[in-house]
């Protein structure tokens, strides 16, 4: 057995180790770092460009996008930075007429803007971009317009909320009578008379022959029409003129004495004598 306290030990030559050998030259190595890093630098000022730079949306004028950028970037200074960014994405949408822009508002922000663009086109199926609660507010509203603009009765028919769709129809008859298609466009014929009357008797100018209407509904409809018209412009409505002070509805100085029968009511004196 060997002696480890044997000084001779220490006098034995240290075995080397075997030098490491690289697999490449180490210019190889370099020059593929290098090419990585410049790899890397170059992808790197790809992804800031593009981030600096608007994205492009499909079938959009690239000017309203940068348009669109340039009012964001003064929104910064804006007291309430938000709502400013909002409305500046709202109008860049409807001046380009294109739901696509309103892709960055959301919730009811984005419900809003595809909204407007919708009545701006006259185009409901745009209400099919909003989310489910939306959507049928959106259609019957659009839909009331597109029947109102093309005096189309029929389509009334596709509002689904009942004061909507009324509301459609309430626009649309006068508009039918007016262009004498009424009853072709699908109005119940009594229906056309009726509004037919209530035109005549208004077009008259005066409020007595409301009386001549079907019904109560009917009168008290005519009567608050001539309640709101003053035709001579004395301060005194047509109906108040007829039914109240016994002036003309038609003269604003009912007894000719220089002084508007409104001024005398007004300031009591009898605008008669
Ligand atoms: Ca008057
Ligand atoms: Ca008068
Ligand atoms: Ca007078």
């Amino acid at each position: 057995m060997a002696d480890l306290n044997n000084t001779q030990f220490y006098d034995l030559e240290p075995v080397e180790e075997p030098k490491k050998r690289f697999l490449f030259p180490k210019k190889v190595v370099w020059a593929f770092v290098v090419v990585v890093l410049l790899a890397l630098i170059a992808v790197i000022a790809l992804v800031v460009r593009s981030r600096m730079q608007p994205e492009p949306l499909p079938g959009i004028n690239p000017n309203a996008i940068v348009d669109l950028e340039r009012n964001l970037a003064a929104c910064e200074t804006a007291e309430d930075t938000e709502t400013c960014r909002t409305q500046a994405r709202q109008d860049a949408a409807r001046t380009t007429g294109e739901a696509a822009m309103c892709k960055e508002l959301f919730g009811g922000d984005y419900d809003n803007c595809v909204e407007l663009i919708a009545r701006d086109r006259v185009d409901a199926t745009l209400c099919d971009l909003l989310s489910t609660e939306s959507q049928g507010t959106c259609h019957d509203a659009v839909v009331l317009l597109e029947s109102v603009q093309q005096k189309n009765y029929a389509r009334c028919s596709d509002i689904v909320d009942v004061g909507v769709r009324r509301s459609c129809e309430d626009q649309l008859i006068p508009l039918l009578i007016d262009a004498g298609t009424c009853v072709t466009s699908g109005v119940d014929a009594v229906i056309c008379d009726r509004e037919k009357q209530m035109d005549q008797v208004i077009a008259s100018g005066n409020v007595n022959e409301c009386s001549q209407l079907a019904d109560q509904g009917q009168i008290d409809l005519c009567e608050s029409v001539f309640r709101s018209t003053d035709q001579d412009e004395d301060g005194i409505s047509d109906f108040d003129e007829v039914r109240i002070y016994g002036t003309d509805p038609n003269n604003s100085d009912t007894d000719g004495d220089g002084y508007p029968d409104g001024v005398e009511i007004d300031g009591g004196f009898d605008p008669l004598t």
